[in-house]
């Protein structure tokens, strides 16, 4: 299989609404650099087709993340506004193959942040204001069974996400300190805070500027970044409710 096909093959099954084994299942020798380039050709066939490309997502920036999906590195991927899901719409469960909500605390730029030499602080110096996020994750592979490759090759799962109501300046705001509590139905079923992520979201940020940097490419002022899900992600069933209440960003709520 080519880059080429291999990003087709992803694509058609986003749009088909069917999943299937990973790549590396025939392609065993997958290797980062071609995930990328088959992640990057995927983003060029969105475009093509008249989508804009509006930021990028870390994936698998907290342990509970690498855990529960058995992969032990972070990843970014490409966010298209063709996934912005505004607040109050239902999830669009008629468009989605086994969609899982996480939630997120995600900012926007104010600055461009190049690589590499991002650190944490030069991050959180560019950002202009922090939302609070539920990101509804897809895998185009069955079960959402993957290795570190299919899994970059796939665009990181992307499928939607909501922002909050609130959005903060980062002036005083201690992001690891931000609290989530994650409920279905009215029943809590994780929490976490801002430190799960990489120690601390603008640690997220600056890894997602360094990764970009070495493809050639930067973080660019207005871009949203979605800094990766807190904790586990939980299935987006018909007829139920998610919920993400944060200690200072407001609450998050999809409906399936
Ligand atoms: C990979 C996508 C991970 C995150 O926030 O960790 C991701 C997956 O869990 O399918 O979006
Ligand atoms: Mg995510």
């Amino acid at each position: 299989m080519t880059v080429e096909e291999a990003a087709r093959l992803l694509l058609a099954r986003e749009d088909e609404k069917t999943d299937g084994p990973p790549l590396t299942d025939e392609w065993s020798d997958l290797d980062l650099e071609t995930a990328y380039r088959i992640q990057d050709e995927t983003l060029r066939l969105r475009l093509a087709r008249g989508e804009t490309l509006i930021g990028v997502k870390l994936g698998l920036t907290s342990r509970a993340k690498q855990q529960r999906m058995n992969v032990a590195s972070p990843l970014t991927a490409w966010l298209t506004d063709a996934m912005v899901l505004p607040a109050g719409v239902p999830v669009p469960m008629d468009r989605l193959i086994h969609p899982r909500a996480e939630p997120e605390i995600v900012v926007t730029l104010g600055r461009d942040l190049e690589g590499p030499g991002v650190t944490a602080a030069t991050a959180l110096g560019a950002v202009e204001h922090v939302f609070a996020g539920i990101e509804i994750i897809d895998s185009r592979y069955a079960d959402f069974r993957f290795t570190l490759p299919d899994v970059v090759a796939d665009n990181a799962s992307s499928g939607a996400f909501v922002t909050g109501p609130v959005a903060r300046g980062v002036e005083g705001f201690d992001l690891s300190l931000e609290a989530c509590s994650l409920e279905v139905d009215g029943t809590v079923v994780g929490t976490a805070t801002g430190a799960a992520v990489q120690g601390h979201p603008a640690e997220a940020i600056a890894l997602a500027a360094n990764d970009l940097g070495r493809r050639g490419r930067r973080l660019r002022a207005g871009w949203i970044v979605l800094t990766g899900g807190m904790m586990d992600a939980v299935a987006v069933v018909k007829d139920s409710t998610v919920s993400a209440s944060f200690s200072s960003l407001g609450r998050v709520v999809v409906g399936g």
